[in-house]
């Protein structure tokens, strides 16, 4: 596997969170520990996949879904994942351990599919998710802003498939860019979608996660990050 290593600043001071749960505070602390996320490797087929160990879940979406700007306010770590203006940046599985010194759980960043992925990313993606045995689960990002489309509506079908063959994992969706949908129209938004994804996925797992990773609205964070060690065992 390639390694893509890189040099990163890692936030100066772990400030423990007041507001947040025993269990909450001990996952803030694995997220934001000096060093605790590091970029582990690109991956851009599935031969340059690193053997399985640590428990993983993986981000799709379709491409501008705000995958990668997610994951970077995740990990807590300025610089660490690469995000983009352009649609379709990320044509790999990009993977971060998180929790030192020998890692708690991975986090990877899927290529985008839909109008701008490329049948390549698909077919990396799908050997990925069927054959990865540490893999716990799938989160489908939703832009609150565009809705849920036939893009959307096919990835989840699939996973609905996959999820019945192969059961060491779950999906969920994660609705993003919440800050960008007035908050009166965004219970209507969130009911339709809903409805769209039940009735195509019944497997998907509930809840929806909610999130916000703009500059200025942060939300939902904490939550994913809860989410992510509950579905990996650590906590
Ligand atoms: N308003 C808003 N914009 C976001 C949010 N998350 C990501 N973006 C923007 O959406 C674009 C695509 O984000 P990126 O993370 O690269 O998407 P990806 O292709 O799914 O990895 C970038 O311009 C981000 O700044 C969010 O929560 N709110
Ligand atoms: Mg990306």
């Amino acid at each position: 596997m390639a390694a893509a290593l890189k040099s990163v600043s890692f936030p100066k001071v772990y400030a423990a969170n007041p507001q947040l749960s025993h269990s909450g505070r001990t996952v803030q602390k694995l997220f934001e520990s000096r060093g605790s996320c590091k970029s582990l490797a690109s991956a851009p087929t599935i031969g340059s996949l690193a053997p399985p160990t640590l428990p993983e879940v993986l981000f799709t979406g379709r491409a501008n879904a705000g995958k990668s700007t997610l994951i970077g306010k995740i990990l807590a770590t300025d610089g660490l994942v690469n995000t983009s203006k352009k649609a379709g940046h990320t044509r790999a599985l990009n993977f971060f351990r998180v929790g030192e010194p020998e890692g708690k759980l991975v986090v990877v960043d899927g290529p985008g599919y839909g109008l701008r992925g490329r049948p390549e990313w698909g077919e990396l993606f799908n050997e990925y998710v069927r054959t990865r045995s540490t893999l716990r689960r799938v989160y489908v990002l939703l832009n609150a802003k565009n809705g849920i489309n036939q893009d959307d509506l096919g990835m989840l079908r699939e996973l609905d498939g996959m999820s019945q063959e192969q059961q060491t994992w779950t999906f969920q969706v994660v609705l993003t860019k919440i800050d960008a949908v007035p908050t009166k129209s965004l219970a209507r938004q969130i009911k339709e979608m809903t409805e769209a994804v039940w009735e195509t996925a019944p497997r998907c797992q509930l809840p929806w996660l909610p999130t916000s990773s703009s500059k200025w609205e942060r939300r939902g964070i904490d939550d994913m990050r809860m989410s992510i060690a509950r579905a990996c065992g650590v906590i």
